[in-house]
């Protein structure tokens, strides 16, 4: 990157910055990508004098509601609505629904920015998008949670479609909570608009697979990281974090594919299970029953349950950060060195804080970034489209070879594309730069949009 490329992203990034105040992940968002683009903005002159950095960093439209719903005692709440329509120049805009507290605009926009780049590396037809809502489902009755998605799509509702905005899960948005908005979406349209909302049950234009594509697709991208340094996941020992639905299948593969998971986490500790986790006890427990991780022990005498603390202290050869963004620091990362790490797979959205991202790339770890490694979700998400376009429904065997397929293209993008702009091995650069350049040249191909 040459000096003055430096000043001149330096410059957009402070204005994208003091365009958008307090919004810090969104910021670390920008700055991870733009990292990556001096090289790009050499080669394509163009790029930068059309000005498509900042047209990128401005969503194409932000839609913020209120959500008023009712409890199981008759009080009524008011939560906080966010879709952020980020970019369409690839296909509709297509990304998940997060139901946490602590969403605000800056989380789904980070998310939603995260996203244009993620979805133009599966090289399939989706713009970038997010959204959700600082509910907390935590504890809320089956009733509850109705109330809450049926007045949330209530407004959504307008800004959405198959060739519009294809919204889908993410954190607390699973098949319960797709099902109750798909429900209440054909309700007030009047319309069995399939293709409307992915992640849909079986029974009603799901896709097998889709539940299991972001973990399985995260298991199969280290898969090749480790191809690439003639290793396999025979005989290492893995840590992944979260006990959700991409932790969950993310766990599932590896195991298949030779690896021993032991241990794994929610939001107020973790399971460390020398013998190696006993998924079919956790997916009862937190997919059937919804309960915490730390009930694991009351089955497994001889595993271990830390309150409160940190799944980083496990030694390791792969990490794969399941949880959330921002959960694995600087520290964390010197210590996963320390212990004698080889490869990182990120299936949350930016789970590493930029000085762990610096630890690992310094210490020549495979660090798969996530909008590589967990594209496997709304791949299969796309995937689902298409099913739902043709009136169809493909075989798991079928759906899974394509999954399968399509992350060995990402990290085969990825990986050459870091070769090709002069830093071999780092898939962050490969993966900003690639996506990068085929959704500047779409952008330009359409004119000032
Ligand atoms: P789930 O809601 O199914 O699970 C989230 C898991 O992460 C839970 O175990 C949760 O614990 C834990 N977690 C959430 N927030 C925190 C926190 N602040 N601190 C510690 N742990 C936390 O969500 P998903 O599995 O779907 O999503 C996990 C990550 O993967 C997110 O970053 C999401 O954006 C990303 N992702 C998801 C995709 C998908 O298809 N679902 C696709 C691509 C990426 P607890 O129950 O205690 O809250
Ligand atoms: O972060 C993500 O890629 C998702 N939550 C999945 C999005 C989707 O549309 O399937």
């Amino acid at each position: 990157m040459s000096v003055q490329m430096n000043e001149q992203l330096e410059s957009i990034y402070q204005e994208i910055v003091k365009r958008n105040p307090g919004e810090q992940e969104f910021h670390q968002a920008v700055h991870e990508v733009l990292d990556s683009l001096g090289p790009v903005l050499v080669k394509y002159p163009e790029f930068g004098k059309r000005k498509v950095i900042q047209r990128l960093a401005e969503p194409e439209r932000q839609i913020i509601f209120r959500v008023p719903w009712t409890d199981d005692k008759g009080e009524v709440h008011i939560n906080r609505g966010f879709r952020v329509e980020f970019n369409s120049c690839l296909g509709p805009y297509k990304g998940g629904l997060r139901f946490h507290p602590s969403v605000y605009l800056g989380i789904i926009k980070f998310l939603g920015f995260e996203q244009i780049f993620k979805n133009a590396l599966t090289g399939l037809p989706i713009g970038g998008a997010k959204g959700g809502s600082d509910f907390d489902p935590k504890g809320k009755s089956d009733n509850e949670i109705m109330n809450f998605c049926q007045s949330f799509m209530t407004e959504l509702y307008r800004h959405l479609g198959e060739y519009t905005d294809v919204p889908a899960g993410d954190i607390g948005v699973g098949g319960r909570e797709i099902g109750f908005l798909f429900g209440q979406y054909k309700r007030i349209t009047n319309r069995y608009e399939s293709g409307v909302l992915t992640g849909k049950g079986l029974d009603y234009g799901g896709s097998l697979v889709r539940k299991e594509a972001t973990g399985y697709g995260a298991a199969f991208f280290v898969q090749e990281m480790l191809r690439v340094r003639k290793q396999s996941y025979e005989g290492k020992t893995c840590v992944v974090s979260g006990a959700g639905n991409v932790a969950i299948y993310t766990i599932e593969k590896i195991t298949e594919l030779g690896g021993k998971v032991v241990a794994c986490s929610d939001s107020n500790g973790y399971i460390h299970h020398e013998k190696g986790i006993d998924l079919e006890l956790v997916r009862q427990l937190k997919e059937v029953e919804r309960r915490r991780i730390k009930d694991y022990v009351e089955y497994h005498k001889d595993a271990k349950y830390i309150e409160g603390g940190n799944i980083w202290d496990v030694p390791c050869q792969v990490a794969m950060p399941c949880a959330t963004q921002n959960e694995l620091t600087g520290k964390d990362a010197e210590k996963l060195v320390k212990h004698g790490l080889i490869a990182v797979g990120e299936g949350a959205n930016m789970p590493t804080t930029p000085e762990g991202v610096r630890v690992f790339q310094n210490a020549n770890i495979a660090y798969g970034p996530g909008k590589a490694t967990n594209a496997g979700g709304v791949a299969t998400s796309a995937l689902e489209m298409q099913q739902n376009a043709s009136r169809d429904s493909w075989s798991f065997e079928y759906t899974e070879k394509r999954l399968a397929k399509i992350m060995s293209n990402i990290h085969e993008i990825c990986y050459e594309t870091a070769e090709e702009f002069g830093t071999p091995g780092n898939y962050v650069n490969g993966a900003n730069i690639a996506s990068f350049i085929k959704v500047a040249k779409a952008m330009l191909a359409m004119g000032l949009i």
